[in-house]
């Protein structure tokens, strides 16, 4: 299998050396934060002959009914609808699940969250996020509950679940829909039952930046046999049979194609999940001996996908800020990035919306202003993240030398 090939890297010890002073980028190809894991290359390209031989490319076909199938088995889950990416999939659900008025979700997720909710005209309400886990905080989802509230998004960000018992709990008492953003959250386990399981309904990405890909692709699971059923046919234009149609729906289909992809890729899933978390590991030995310098943990008694290496960096230990670092890592060629930066309500149309929003969400914006990720996954290697934590631990050594020259350099 292969990897990103890196023909040089030069392992940085002083601050002279970094390319931001002047010095040659330690990486001569750039690294990305989300290059895909792909499976095995020949079962790949001998199941799009088939396909292209069989000439069924979408609508229904075998490929995606086994992707479906192998979904089901792998997390134990009633149904699974695979969609052709996850913000349709949320989109389709919200609709199926009938939700109106007002919803309430973190702000700290990637837009696509919001998005689906506003994009079907219903307010998305961005609640507060506990600092430690950066998931909803169920205590003050609750506060926000209205009469208009409808139902409650929670977002397993970076893969690790939310609180699923808390926002389960609030929901039951306020008689509300909960649907989970479980986007990054493929293959993770919550108290030892598989996400994918929980509230109404899942929503899964598959799109190529996540450790399991379909190239692009999504899949709702539920265990609710009539939601399956509304959402079969809401992803299909609401067809019943060859010419008629019931009710609403919209083209949600994924193709064979991505399907193909998506089981190519499944059959190496357990191989994605040990090289990433053998990548988060070797960068915590590297790096967490550093004072402000603390990882998102991972629970080892569950089940991960460890597919984001997310560090928060507080700068008042570290000496430089999350964007300084960002900066100086991207002028080595690595492309670390600062998701979920700088939170919805502060991104339009939000900001403009909902201009009061950030009153309420004092650790949603200091935990944007401190999260950064680094590479991982199968195009990454040991020796590159030898070279990435050589690049940070030069700047955290040397944090006042890097500081005064960062604000000696002219202008840009
Ligand atoms: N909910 C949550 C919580 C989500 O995080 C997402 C998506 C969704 C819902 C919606 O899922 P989908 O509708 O996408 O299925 C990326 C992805 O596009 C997005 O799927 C993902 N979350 C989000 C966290 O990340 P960007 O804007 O960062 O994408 P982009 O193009 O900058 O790619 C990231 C890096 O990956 C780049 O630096 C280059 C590299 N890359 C990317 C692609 C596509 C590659 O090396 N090869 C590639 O093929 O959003």
């Amino acid at each position: 299998m292969s990897t990103a090939t890196q023909d040089r890297i030069s392992v940085k010890t002083a601050v002279g050396d970094l390319a931001i002073f002047g010095g040659t980028p330690a990486f001569k190809n750039v690294l990305h934060v989300g290059q895909p894991n792909i499976g095995n290359r020949e079962k790949f390209t001998a199941q799009i002959n088939d396909i292209l031989d069989r000439r069924w490319l979408t609508n229904g076909g075998t490929y995606v009914t086994d992707f479906e199938k192998r979904i089901v088995d792998t997390i134990k889950v009633e149904h699974c609808i695979a969609m052709c990416n996850a913000t349709v999939g949320l989109e389709i659900t919200i609709r199926a699940l009938g939700l109106t008025g007002e919803v309430i979700i973190p702000s700290f997720t990637f837009v696509a969250t919001a998005n689906a909710l506003q994009w079907l005209e219903i307010k998305p309400v961005f609640c507060d996020i506990d600092p430690r886990t950066h998931s909803l905080d169920p205590a003050k989802v609750e506060k926000l509950i209205n009469g208009r509230t409808s139902g409650i998004i929670g977002v397993h960000l970076w893969g690790k679940p939310c609180d699923v018992d808390g926002l389960t709990e609030v929901a039951r008492r306020h008689n509300l829909k909960l649907l989970f953003d479980s986007a990054h959250a493929f293959g993770c386990s919550y108290k030892g039952r598989m996400v994918g399981n929980f509230g109404d309904a899942e929503v899964f990405s598959f799109h190529a930046t996540k450790f399991l890909n379909s190239l692009e692709g999504g899949a709702v699971v539920t265990n609710d046999a009539a939601l399956a059923q509304r959402l079969r046919l809401m992803r299909n234009f609401g067809f019943t049979s060859y010419d008629r149609t019931d009710s609403l729906g919209v083209n949600g289909k994924m193709n064979e194609v991505s399907a193909a992809m998506g089981l190519t890729n499944l059959d190496s899933m357990d191989e994605f999940i040990g090289i990433n978390r053998r990548h988060y590991k070797q960068y915590q030995d590297h790096l967490s001996g550093f004072a402000g310098i603390s990882f998102l943990p991972y629970d080892d008694d569950e089940r991960s996908n460890y597919q984001y290496v997310v560090l928060e960096i507080e700068e008042s230990k570290t000496g430089v800020t999350r964007d300084e670092l960002l900066q100086i890592l991207h002028a080595e060629n690595v492309l670390a990035r600062r998701y979920f930066y700088p939170g919805c309500h502060k991104m339009e149309p939000y900001k403009s919306l909902y201009p009061d929003a950030h009153l309420s969400l004092p650790h949603t914006e200091s935990v944007a202003a401190r999260v950064m990720t680094l590479p991982t996954g199968q195009a990454i290697t040991p020796e590159i993240i030898r070279g990435v934590c050589a690049i940070i631990s030069t700047v955290l050594d040397n944090a006042t030398e890097v500081r005064k020259r960062l604000e000696e350099r002219p202008p840009a």
